[in-house]
């Protein structure tokens, strides 16, 4: 299969392109670093240094001896998308190769991804609603017009549906109304204008899938956490980003990283959120049985990609266990909650579509916890302990 990624410097995006390559996939990757221009404006940093793109292609080749194509370049440019459905692309690496052709699947990871990062102040905002929206946008005409077999994998999150206190169902629900029943997107009512943008990212898609039989799978997925992958542990060089941060990092990520350094675990307000939560390496199997069952034309699979469900007081307590049995002793802390969300709610969303299809899901286990802490402690020496609070509230 041809699989396009777009975003593929991302935490996701470059850890999927070695996934589908190692299986034998044409793989094509695009990202205009977007995320490291953030980090940098804004003075945070990955907890190691990450090669780019052409460098972590050729170190993938050399030890894996399958090649990834990479384009660098802004895909909220339309032509710069475009380019990659109508045959006039030039790849960066390995440059002065053929158009390796029309994508099977494209999966859509390039979006500005942080809640936070959207929230400091009104340029951020702006920033990430024309990013997520326009590069959405420029795919939908894309496929549209050059390749409608298409099938287009969206990210999207869990966080669209907000914390209601009805069951969060896959995507969709019936309702009934004076008499009549019809189906419709299940309510959204998002808590940043990051999942504002997401939210308006999935109604386009269903747009388009009525409009032009488009075929598309929306992941609904919530915060990942973990760092190494199958194919990332034959070169230290192809681990993921990992941030730590209050902007870019997620919550266990960040958790086990202050449990290292003696730092109190942050938990935002009275820590009752929930929320649903999966290790990055079923974010890549769910991507994976994704890929291999795509929608007929004219409709949109929605999945909630998550296994489990913790609140935020579960998490830290379950790090601060796992952390304190390898000899640290972790401290909790509830500090005011920098966020406007519900910190004590109902939370019962259906994540059962996945598992139909096949994932095996890892849950997350003592066991897990302390082999992530054993790959962090190999970095501690650079744990910057200032950019853990940004003081970003909303
Ligand atoms: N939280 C803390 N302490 C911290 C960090 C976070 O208590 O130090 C709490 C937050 O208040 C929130 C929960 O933990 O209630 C999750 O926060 P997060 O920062 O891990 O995740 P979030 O901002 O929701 O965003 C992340 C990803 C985003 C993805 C989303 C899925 O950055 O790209 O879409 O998870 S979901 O949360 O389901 O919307």
């Amino acid at each position: 299969m041809n699989i396009l990624i777009l975003g593929g410097d991302g935490y996701l995006g470059w850890p999927t392109a070695m996934h589908f390559s190692s299986r034998g996939h044409d793989v094509t990757v695009v990202d205009n670093y977007l995320r490291r221009k953030a980090s940098e404006s804004i003075g945070v940093k990955f907890l190691y240094d990450n090669p780019d793109l052409e460098e972590r292609a050729k170190i993938w080749q050399k030890v894996s001896g399958f090649k990834i194509n990479v384009v660098i370049g802004d895909l909220a440019d339309p032509t710069v998308m475009r380019s990659l459905f109508d045959g006039s692309v030039s790849y960066d690496w390995p440059r002065n190769d053929n158009y390796s052709g029309i994508p099977d699947t494209v999966i859509h990871y390039a979006e500005q991804p942080s809640a936070p990062y959207s929230m400091i102040d009104f340029d951020r905002a702006n920033e990430t609603l024309k990013n997520n929206i326009i590069v959405t946008n420029n795919l939908m005409f894309a496929v549209r017009d050059f390749s409608p077999e298409t099938h287009i994998i969206k990210l999207g999150t869990m966080g669209e549906y907000g914390t209601p206190k009805i069951d969060i169902e896959e995507g969709w629900i019936e309702i009934s109304h004076k008499g009549k029943k019809d189906t419709f997107l299940f309510p959204r009512q998002a808590s940043s204008i990051y999942h504002t943008s997401k939210i308006m990212d999935t109604d386009l898609l269903w747009f388009g899938t009525r409009m032009w039989k488009l075929r598309v799978t929306d992941l609904m997925q919530g915060p990942v956490y973990g760092i190494l992958t199958e194919e990332s542990q034959l070169d230290e060089n192809l681990n993921t980003h990992f941030n730590y941060d209050e902007v870019f990092g997620t919550v266990i990520n960040r958790f086990l990283v202050q449990s290292i350094i003696n730092y109190p675990l942050s938990v935002y307000g009275k820590g009752g959120q929930t929320r649903g939560y999966l290790n990055i390496k079923d974010t890549l199997q769910c991507i994976d049985i994704a890929q291999q069952n795509p929608p007929e034309p004219g409709k949109m699979d929605i999945f909630n990609q998550i296994v489990e469900t913790f609140s935020v007081n579960d998490l830290a307590e379950r790090v601060k266990e796992a952390a304190d049995e390898m000899g640290y002793k972790v401290q909790i802390k509830n500090i005011d909650n920098p966020r406007i969300e519900a910190e004590d709610h109902y939370y019962n969303p259906t994540y059962q579509g996945l598992i139909d299809l096949g994932v095996k899901p890892n849950f997350l286990s003592k066991e897990i916890l302390q082999e992530m802490i054993k790959v962090l402690e190999k970095h501690k020496d650079k744990i910057d302990q200032s950019i853990i609070t940004q003081g970003i509230t909303w």
